[in-house]
């Protein structure tokens, strides 16, 4: 048993939790089960794990370089704020969990483990469950792991005295919500990525279903203009630099970052040691901002490296191991399909709904206070801007995001409040866990046990409400996409 549980936490820190070993090991299994060459399966493992290496640079540099700037206006204005982002989420689990329930949850390994056993078996079930996604980004799965700790022991405080019952309620849920939300992510992402055959396995899985049917209903509209796709708008003159999304995204970043930093000003910037006293101000905020458009291309250079690896070799899991199933991957990796511009402008609009909120709360003397991160306010925003293009084109791409970041602000503002978490400085923020998890923390708390099983029945029928809806190509979606395309074609569905 010691021997079992040391190699599984070797694994789980090793390959569970890091994805691009997790997604490299998912392509070498394709592969060798599709009966490739070695020397395939070898440059496939190496491209898909370097492609992700290579988005997680993009990703990571968005995020170092950009969460201080965000943070800085809550020191720049002697806010007594929290901040929303997982990083500071997870902090403020760390730091109150012990004092406010009188312990600490030692079980992720365990938790991710039992998961994961749950998920395959799930998948394996697909006839009866309906569930046809696999959860790979571990990463996000351990920050979430720690907040849905601290939401299950507030709604259900006798948990507290029995580590086995609260990792099997935590199993049970969570293991549920990752199959589910995953699951939810089908069919924009196949009709998004034109079948590349994954889905998203992250913080606002919900979100991109509840969006993405909203911009549908926008787009459909017959005659409607302005439900045009961005990449279909070609502007006329001038404003035609626009069209190439290193230039609009460095443009339109330097204007937000710009005013940002103006407002944080030099001599703060000075002191938190972001610049030297000696640089040039102008050239720094220039310097900063089209570090943006930097890391986007870095970013979406690594989501084109692995992707297509991917989509082959699954097919070797999906054929032999788990039939119909496709994989669950970071919300980032949406960033390489539809419009690039979709991004950028998914992240303003959103952060105009962050800002527009935040207002808010300061004006109505809200006894929370929080401030913006950088995560979910750009990971959530443009991924809800990529897909709400893609449904509703221009229109969606400039009302959805700014809704969501109101959902993250309010959402957030309520749950982290009412658990005290916001006592601590953070939340994790991301749409879920602004709007679906306060609602099920609530059902839990008011109802306890019943409320367990209320929401553990609403997300199992979640997969089958989607089923029955679309009986014909709810698997047709992810086994044959060409025929799919097809078929909903001819007969509308
Ligand atoms: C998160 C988180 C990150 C990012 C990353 C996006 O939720 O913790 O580091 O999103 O996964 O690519």
């Amino acid at each position: 048993m010691e021997i079992l549980l040391k190699i599984w936490t070797f694994v789980a820190n090793n390959i569970l939790t890091q994805p691009a070993f997790f997604i490299g090991l998912i392509v070498i299994i394709g592969y060798i089960l599709l009966i490739k060459p070695w020397y395939e399966v070898l440059a496939g493992g190496i491209k898909a794990i370097v492609g992700y290496m290579i988005l997680a640079v993009g990703s990571g540099g968005l995020v170092s370089n950009f969460r201080p700037i965000l943070v800085g206006l809550k020191d720049r204005f002697n806010l007594d704020a929290m901040v929303i982002d997982p990083y500071f989420g997870q902090n403020a689990v760390t730091a109150g969990v012990e004092e406010t329930f009188g312990k600490s949850f030692s079980g992720v390994m365990w938790l991710l483990l039992i998961a994961f056993i749950v998920n395959i078996i799930l998948v394996r079930f697909r006839k009866v469950t309906k569930l046809r996604a696999v959860f790979t980004t571990g990463h996000v799965q351990v920050q979430q792991a720690s907040t849905a700790f601290w939401l299950i022991l507030f709604a259900l405080p006798q948990l507290a005295d029995s580590d086995t019952w609260i990792l099997i309620v935590m199993a049970v849920i969570l293991g549920l919500y990752w199959a589910v939300g995953s699951n939810l992510t089908i069919k924009a992402t196949q009709e998004l990525t034109d079948g590349a055959g994954f889905c998203i396995a992250h913080q606002q899985m919900f979100g991109i279903a509840i969006f993405s049917k909203i911009a549908e209903k926008m787009g459909n509209k017959k005659g409607n203009k302005e439900s045009k796709k961005l990449e279909d708008i070609k502007l006329p003159g001038w404003l035609s630099i626009f069209n190439e999304n290193m230039v609009a995204t460095s443009i339109l970043m330097y204007i937000f970052f710009g005013i940002i930093l103006l407002i944080l000003g030099k001599p703060y910037l000075v002191e938190g040691g972001f610049m030297a006293e000696t640089d040039s101000f102008f050239f720094y905020i220039l310097k900063t901002s089209l570090n943006f458009a930097v890391y986007l291309a870095i970013l979406q250079l690594g989501v084109r490296t692995f992707v297509s690896e991917l989509t082959v070799s699954f097919q070797g899991i999906s054929n032999k191991i788990l039939p119909g199933a496709v994989p669950g991957v970071d919300c980032a990796v949406s960033y390489g399909f539809g419009s690039p511009n979709a991004v950028t402008i998914g992240f303003l609009t959103g952060a105009a709904g962050q800002f527009l909120s935040i207002a808010l709360l300061i004006l109505l003397k809200s006894p929370v206070v929080l401030i913006s991160g950088f995560v979910p306010m750009f990971f959530d925003n443009a991924t809800i801007g990529v897909y709400a293009n893609n449904k509703g084109g221009l229109k969606a791409t400039l009302i959805l995001p700014f809704i969501s970041g109101i959902c993250q602000v309010f959402g957030s503002a309520f749950i982290a409040s009412f658990v005290g978490m916001s006592a601590y400085g953070g939340y994790l923020g991301m749409w879920d866990w602004a709007v679906v998890w306060p609602v099920f923390t609530v059902v839990m708390k008011y109802l306890s046990y019943a409320g367990v099983v209320l929401v553990v029945l609403a997300l199992i029928a979640i997969p089958q409400i989607q089923y029955r809806k679309n009986k014909a190509t709810y698997f047709l979606i992810t086994d044959d996409y060409e025929e799919y395309k097809v078929r909903t074609k001819t007969n509308n569905i």
